[in-house]
């Protein structure tokens, strides 16, 4: 997986009346959550996202219908789809994504652990390239 980035499957409990999705900060993913959103009444062609976080962790979840993540480390970059509810992908700091393909009817829920900051977008993506190369070339050095 590109690095700072993990796919997760959610802890859901199903049976004949249906089915149940549950989330813990702290537990299930590895963040307080401080702001939640999400993206809908889009289309195949809307495209969003093309930025980095400094510092925000996020999870994903497509809630209904299906949308692919693009995301990359500055060394290389892979997409995700996210299609179903108990299906997450959790984005650390200095990755870059873009949203797109979305199906008609999907709802993307995004948990975030801080509020929205605009400083804390990166949105030259040669300029992210140069600063993500440092971050984990730094963070693989300590390893
Ligand atoms: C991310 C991807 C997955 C707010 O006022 N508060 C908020 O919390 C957010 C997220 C957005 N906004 C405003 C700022 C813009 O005027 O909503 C408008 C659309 O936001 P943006 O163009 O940043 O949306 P996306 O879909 O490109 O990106 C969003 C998040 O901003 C971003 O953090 O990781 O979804």
């Amino acid at each position: 997986m590109i690095q700072n980035t993990k796919v997760i499957d959610l802890p859901c409990w199903q049976d004949a009346t249906g089915s149940l999705v549950a989330i813990e900060a702290n537990g299930t993913i590895p963040f307080d959550v401080n702001r939640v959103y999400y993206i809908f009444s889009a289309n195949d062609e809307s495209h969003r996202g093309f930025h980095s976080h400094r510092n925000l962790e996020q999870l994903l979840i497509c809630i209904h219908g299906s949308v692919d993540i693009l995301i990359s480390d500055g060394f290389s970059s892979e997409t995700v789809t996210l299609n179903k509810p108990e299906k997450g992908l959790i984005i650390g700091p200095m990755v870059w994504r873009e949203m797109m393909n979305f199906a008609d009817d999907a709802v993307l829920l995004v948990l975030a652990s801080r509020h929205y900051e605009t400083e804390d977008y990166m949105r030259d993506f040669d300029e992210f390239v140069i600063e993500a190369r440092k971050y984990f070339g730094e963070t693989n050095r300590s390893r």
